[in-house]
């Protein structure tokens, strides 16, 4: 699973993406801080299965305490997007690529309004964030049309399916392909897409299926943050729009790391309890302005919030749990539920062996419910906390 961060530059994606994965990306008050993409991993958290089936869980990835376990979900943070990328303003929409293999992607708005086109800082509330997000939008239609056009040169003198086929490293399949060329009555032959406005509306009919985009309204701390959360609330409804303060956020994990303060991030109700007697006076102030500003205003930062919207609401995903012996509920080392793979709802048992071994699906022969040790149809639709084994002729 992967989640791309995007948006106008400095909107706070760096930002967001440290207080998301730990990370230590670099954060500026200029555009373009970042050029170079920052990789890094993120948790989810997810009912484990350990504690109902009397077992101690071995995760291989994350970790699981009290029977909340974290999953890992991998975050990508690319430079900023200003109108015109796609023909080569600011820094391109090239770096793009990077999002390629995006299940979703956060796009990140300056909800106070306090961040111009360029991504210079303003007063609050004299810019519009709604603005940003359509650009953003597109200018992402505008990439997904780049490789639609070079592809299609490619393709040249092919098939249909040899032109899907080109496109799955974008996330397209040769089902979703037809079926968006349909909705939009393309022919079959690929030699007559030729119109530039047709192909955008192409692009922007696969974006809004390969990458969903859950809005972060950032910046809640600032003063017109609500007015903008509102408006961007009103504007893309129906839409998941999450208000965001990265900057507390990671001033608050990093007062933890230090010992000054108890703060559990993922708390449905968060609190800051302040471990230092003696605390630096500005320090104190800081952190006072951060709950009035962000925690008891808005509930919290919403930045675990934001990652499991995308995971569980836009992107619906279920967790299953493969393992090998189901009579232990382990692998063959004899580790307990070593693994949580998070699949889209509806998936069956061969989207989970394929999520787990393509050489595993080739081979695949049945599954069992390692619960009730029955064998599963091969429709079989995947519950949320499944137990599940796989066996393969392999
Ligand atoms: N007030 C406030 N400022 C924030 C928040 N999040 C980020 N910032 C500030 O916004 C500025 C830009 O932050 P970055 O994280 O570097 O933004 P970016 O979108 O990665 O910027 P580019 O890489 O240049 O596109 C920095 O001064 C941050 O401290 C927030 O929640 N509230
Ligand atoms: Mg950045």
């Amino acid at each position: 699973m992967l989640i791309g961060i995007v948006g106008k530059p400095s909107t706070g994606k760096s930002s967001l993406f440290n207080a998301l994965t730990h990370g230590h990306a670099a954060v500026a008050s200029y555009p373009f801080t970042t050029i170079d993409p920052n990789k890094g991993v993120a948790f989810v958290r997810v009912h484990c299965a350990c504690a109902e089936l009397g077992v101690t869980c071995k995760p291989r990835f994350g970790s699981c305490t009290n029977g909340v376990r974290l999953v890992p979900i991998n975050v990508v943070d690319v430079a900023g997007l200003v109108e015109g990328a796609h023909e080569g303003r600011g820094k391109g929409n090239q770096f793009l690529n990077d999002l390629n293999a995006a299940d979703a992607l956060v796009c990140v708005a300056d909800a106070a309004g306090a961040t111009d086109d360029g991504g210079n800082a303003c007063a609050p509330g004299t810019h519009d964030a709604v603005r940003d997000v359509q650009m953003i939008e597109r200018e992402i239609d505008y990439w997904i049309m780049d490789v639609l056009k070079r592809n299609l040169a490619k393709a040249k003198g092919k098939s249909f399916d040899d032109f899907a086929q080109l496109l799955s490293g974008i996330r397209v399949s040769r089902d979703l392909l037809k079926h968006c060329a349909t909705e939009l009555s393309f022919s079959e032959n690929t030699a007559e897409w030729k119109t530039e406005a047709h192909l955008l509306e192409l692009a922007r009919a696969l974006r809004r299926r390969t990458k969903p985009i859950v809005i972060a309204a950032n910046k809640i701390d600032l003063p017109a943050a609500e007015e903008g959360v509102e408006k961007l609330a009103r504007e893309f409804e129906g839409r998941d729009v999450v208000p965001v303060a990265a900057d507390a956020e990671l001033a608050l994990q990093r007062a933890r790391e230090k010992g000054w303060i108890e703060y559990d991030s993922a708390a449905e109700k968060p609190d800051i309890r302040v471990l230092v007697p003696d605390l630096d006076e500005r320090l104190q102030h800081a952190l006072t302005k951060i709950d009035e500003s962000v925690i008891r205003k808005w509930g919290g930062t919403g930045v675990q919030r934001l990652l499991e919207t995308v995971v569980f609401k836009t992107l619906g995903f279920i967790v299953v749990f493969p393992v090998e012996d189901e009579k232990h509920y382990a692998d063959h080392f004899g580790n307990a539920l070593p693994d949580a793979v998070l699949l889209p709802k509806g998936s069956t048992p061969l989207q989970l062996a394929e999520a787990i071994h393509t050489d595993l699906a080739k081979h695949l022969l049945y599954a069992i419910n390692a619960r009730s040790k029955m064998r599963l149809a091969h429709d079989y639709v995947l519950q949320n906390g499944d137990v599940i084994k796989i066996v393969s002729t392999k």
